[in-house]
Order: structure tokens, then sequence, then C-alpha cells
């Protein structure tokens, strides 16, 4: 591996107060949506923020991951039956009662319309492994990793004014079947992205508290 002069820019410290209580706004901002405008959105500008998640960091730099941009509507009608098949054992005994309790207060259930009226879904596939002529090759923190990478997904999609919902039907098996993924891709999450409906509601949430999250040694 080559080895190359790293140079970031500096900023006064000053500048970098300005910079992140700029970015603290506008995170605060961001919110996981399930009703989205049938308006359709730039493609380009979604790919790019495809490629903001590509440059997040992975365990030995093996970048463990595949983005599946799905906008057919035969393929997003499969997806959606399938996840609602799942949803709905989730809801109906798979998932705790304490679970259930808890989210009772966000109205969820095991139907699923954005699926198919969201502009696209980005379904976020991790790879456990890779395939190599000589057998299976390592990946390394593959969670961790991609974990990184779709919240650098999630950051540039509302950099650019979109939402977006991390869904997970779990069990997620169907996704790689249904987009015929290779054997060492497993599904990670489902990202329904898009402009919200104008008549779009979100939970009334509050986000814990600087001294409820830091702890300082
Ligand atoms: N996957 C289900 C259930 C669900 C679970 C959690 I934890 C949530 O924060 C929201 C939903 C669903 O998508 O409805």
């Amino acid at each position: 591996m080559d080895f190359i002069p790293y140079k970031p820019q500096r900023f006064t410290e000053d500048q970098m107060r300005q910079r992140i209580s700029d970015m603290l706004e506008k995170m605060h901002d961001r919110r996981s949506v399930r009703e989205f405008s049938s308006d359709p959105v730039p493609l380009d500008v979604v790919r790019k923020c495809i490629e903001v998640a590509g440059t997040a960091p992975s365990g030995a730099h093996k970048q463990p991951w595949t983005f599946c941009l799905v906008t057919d509507p035969v393929i997003r009608k499969e997806i959606r039956k399938a996840a609602e098949e799942e949803e709905f054992i989730n809801y109906k005994g798979r998932m705790s009662d304490e679970w259930l309790e808890d989210l009772k207060q966000f109205n969820t259930n095991h139907v699923k319309p954005f699926i198919e009226n969201a502009p696209g879904l980005i379904i976020v596939f991790k790879h456990s492994y890779e395939k190599s002529e000589e057998g299976k090759k390592s990946n390394y923190y593959v969670n961790e990793s991609v974990g990184i990478a779709v919240g650098m997904l999630l950051t540039a999609l509302h950099e650019v004014g979109l939402v977006a919902l991390t869904h997970t039907p779990s069990p997620m098996n169907f996704l790689a079947k249904i987009l015929e993924r290779p054997e060492n891709e497993r599904a990670y999450l489902n990202i329904p992205f898009g402009y919200p409906s104008d008549d779009c509601m979100v939970p009334n949430i509050e986000r814990k508290s600087i001294d409820k999250i830091l702890k300082e040694y």
C-alpha cells in the first residue's frame, strides 16, 4: 500500500463553532418519514448520496457493502408483498408484548405502502465475506462498517433535502432472493427515500440532551 500526504483544511476555532452549530441545527431537522410524495427525485443526486456512503471507513478497508437502488415498480410490488408477509407475522406474534407496547406510540403496523409509494428504495447489503478464486476472503467489523456507511447515507440524503426511513422487515432474506444478490451478501436495511407528502406527519419526539448522552472522563 502506498502512503500519500494528507493535509485537510483547518478552520479557525470560531469557524469550527459556527460550522458545527449549523450542522447540529440541520441534523435536528432530520426525521424518519413513512409518508412520501410521489414527486420524482433526481436519481443522479441519490447516486451521489450513495457515493458519499461509500466514503465510509471499513474494517481493513474492505468496503463490505452493496447499495441496490430500486425504482422498478414490479420489483417493488414483490418486495412489498414479501415484506408485509414477514411484518404480519412479526406484529401478530414474533415481536414481544414489550416491543409492541414500545412501538404503539408510533402507529406502525404490517402495512408498508411506502415500499411502492416512495420514488425509490436503497436496499443495503452487507458482505459477510468476499468470494475470490482462492475461495472465501474474510471481512472484518462488517456491521460496524455498514452501519457507519448508512449513517453517512442518511446524512447525505438529508443534506440534499430528501427524507428517508430505515426499514427493517426482519427476517430480510427475501430481499437477497428478489434482487438476486450473491450468497455472500445479506440484507442490512431497506431505505425508502423521497420527499415527504404534503400532509406528512411525524411523531413529536425529543432527543436526549447532551448531558444524558455524554460522559466525560
Ligand atoms: N420492522 C417493523 C417493526 C418496527 C420495529 C422497530 I424497533 C421500529 O422502530 C419500527 C418498526 C416495522 O417496520 O414496522
